[in-house]
């Protein structure tokens, strides 16, 4: 980047700084056992002291522009860590503890890509890295580690190094990419102030806004949009850990009802939690009436799920105008569209054929007429700023309103690239239209259309599955399938529209007879849903067998996802039936 866009812009460093200055305020409550039993308030102040003195340990082994992995466990300790790494002017890397056989792969995966020179980690974790560092290629120079707890934040005065460089590097984000090719996404002090700023012009001010979260501090929606915002705009957030969310969904409304919380989000799937995972009982507690801000994003928004979420929760003061549905990604540090506040929901009623095809045409059929409709929710205006076009993704001509094709953004809230990718980069971050409109874009790799200046997202180009809130990559549910049992050879994974969103399919080539699979199918099967789900943590909700050769490849022998996918909703794609005996197999 050619000098500074915004000298003037503080970072989120100096904003922090700035606010430990004033009066003692509340920054954040982390609800340490998931309910208001246990609650730990930090002000900025606390927040600041508890960040030097990370900073104080970081500027004493020279880090300035080197990369620190966070590894702490979701949690007041994460929050005070980040905020050192940036204030001793090193790049931070949000990641997770490394426990547990997915997470260790994923933690590894991170650590050769980034090549931190420290690792920042609890301190019970302390008699686990050796092993953790076995399992390091050879050629990783290893990281040192820095292991903190409660006792260790009341060491030396913290020091007081404050960058204000705000083009340089502030966080490598790793939400995206497969654990077998991670894609390290760049983001500036600039990037994360612009995406506040462009969060802050759609919620508008509010004097007494609390917000909540149970989202994880490694994923962007976490992260820049909850843990960040709530810095930049200077109001309280209530946390707890995605673990103790995810055990009972009930303590998420109840943190609201509690704590009188103004703002909150979460994915399609925790609303779908909430409806069919609280009690009766539990119901009568909850008051959602202060709530006035709640974020639906990361994943399809769907019409049932919020419909189903007002008819349990509206008796509890929940009002439906203030769902915001939005839409962003990592690389575009984390917000791109929403439903501007106080304006109600709007979804479109679809003919699904034309939209497969892509274009828009509202639906004549009839409700009751199950498949030729799609209720499309709108995912509001574009960030003020910024810019979507919609793209033919092979013409790479920029289409009308109506039509369906990629999603492009410009603007500031899009990454620098990823780190070490030079020509993925360009492609990704750098992209031009046919015609050049003078501007580059981000390919985001999802597929919507605009309607009256609103953005709505209809499906996928890039071969993502999204289930739950997870970031799924196909690559690495098929290896795990083609391993699952000796008979398999190629497979592809494939997300396809469910009851309660997308869900996962299998198809897989058996290189045996439809005789043989008859007798063995059972076996095949379950190895292979029992792999899938121990190793993804996601149960595939079908798994289809056809002989080798039945999934589409392209010439250089790559799968394709896609069409494989379409031919298995048609039906075509090719199967084996299992026969028994007295079938005339002969004769066909
Ligand atoms: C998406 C992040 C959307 C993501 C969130 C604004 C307290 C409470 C609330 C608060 C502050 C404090 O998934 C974020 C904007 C939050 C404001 C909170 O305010 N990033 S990702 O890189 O992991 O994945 C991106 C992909 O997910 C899919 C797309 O494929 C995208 O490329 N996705 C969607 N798909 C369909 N519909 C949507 N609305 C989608 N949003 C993301």
């Amino acid at each position: 980047m050619a000098g500074r866009a915004h000298p003037a812009l503080p970072g989120l460093p100096g904003i922090l700084q700035e606010r430990a200055a004033g009066p003692r305020r509340l920054a954040f409550r982390f609800l340490a056992d998931g309910t208001s039993d246990e609650a730990v308030d930090w002000t900025y102040h606390d927040v600041h002291a508890h960040a030097g003195r990370i900073a104080a340990d970081l500027l004493g082994r020279e880090l300035a522009g080197r990369r620190v992995v966070l590894a702490l466990d979701p949690g007041l300790h994460y929050i005070a860590a980040l905020f050192g790494i940036f204030r001793a002017g090193a790049t931070a890397v949000p990641s997770f503890p490394p426990t547990g056989k997915r997470a260790v792969a994923r933690f590894a995966s991170i650590v050769v890509d980034s090549t931190p020179d420290v690792i920042i980690a609890d301190r019970r974790l302390e008699g686990r890295v050796a092993q953790f560092a076995a399992e390091l290629p050879a050629t990783v120079r290893a990281p040192e580690w820095l292991f903190v707890d409660d006792a260790y934040f009341l060491g030396p005065e913290p020091a007081e190094a404050i960058p204000d460089a705000v083009s340089d590097p502030a966080l490598l984000q790793y939400t995206s990419g497969s654990t077998g090719d991670p894609k390290g996404i760049v983001l500036t002090h600039e990037n994360l102030v612009s995406n506040c700023r462009s969060l802050e012009h759609n919620m508008g001010y509010e004097a007494d806004r609390v917000g909540c979260t149970w989202l994880p501090p490694y994923h962007d929606m976490g992260l820049m949009g909850t843990i960040m915002l709530a810095v930049h705009g200077g109001w309280p957030l209530v946390l707890m850990s995605p673990a103790h969310f995810v055990q009972q969904p009930y303590r998420w409304l109840k943190a609201i009802t509690d704590h009188k919380v103004t703002i909150s989000v979460g994915p399609n799937f925790a609303f779908d939690m909430c409806t069919s995972g609280i009690t009766d009982d539990e119901l009568e507690t909850l008051d959602l009436s202060t709530l006035r801000q709640v974020f639906c994003g990361s994943e399809p928004v769907s019409r049932v799920t919020l419909e189903k979420f007002r008819e349990r929760f509206a008796p509890r003061g929940y009002d439906e105008t203030s769902l915001i549905p939005c839409y962003g990604l990592a690389e575009a540090t984390l917000y791109v569209s929403g439903k501007p506040a106080g304006t109600p929901l709007r979804t479109e009623r679809l003919d699904r054929e034309a939209l497969e095809n892509g274009t828009v045409r509202r639906s004549g059929a009839a409700d009751g007429e199950p498949g030729q409709v799609a209720h499309i929710v709108s995912c509001g205006t574009v960030a003020d700023g910024h810019d979507v076009t919609v793209v033919d993704p092979e013409t790479l001509r920029p289409l009308p309103a109506g039509r369906v094709g990629e999603i492009w953004v410009s603007g500031p809230n899009v990454a620098q690239g990823y780190l070490g990718r030079p020509e993925l980069t360009a492609a990704t971050f750098t992209a031009r239209t046919a015609g050049d409109d003078g501007r580059t874009h981000l390919r985001t790799g999802d597929l919507g259309f605009l309607l009256d200046g609103e953005l709505f997202v209809t499906g996928r180009l890039k071969d993502l599955v999204v289930i739950a809130g997870r970031n799924l990559y196909p690559q690495d549910i098929e290896l795990t399938v083609r391993q699952a049992h000796e008979q398999i050879r190629g497979c592809a994974a494939f997300a396809v529209p469910g009851e309660q969103g997308e869900q996962l399919v299998v198809a897989a080539e058996y290189r045996g007879t439809a005789r043989r699979l008859a007798a063995e199918g059972a076996a095949v099967l379950e190895a292979v849903i029992a792999a899938v789900t121990a190793e993804h943590g996601v149960r595939p909700a079908a798994v289809h067998f056809g002989p080798v050769g039945a999934i589409p490849m392209t010439t250089s022998g790559k799968v394709r996802r896609d069409a494989t996918r379409k031919a298995y909703l048609q039906g075509t794609l090719k199967k084996l039936t299992p026969v028994t005996d007295d079938t005339p197999q002969a004769v066909r």
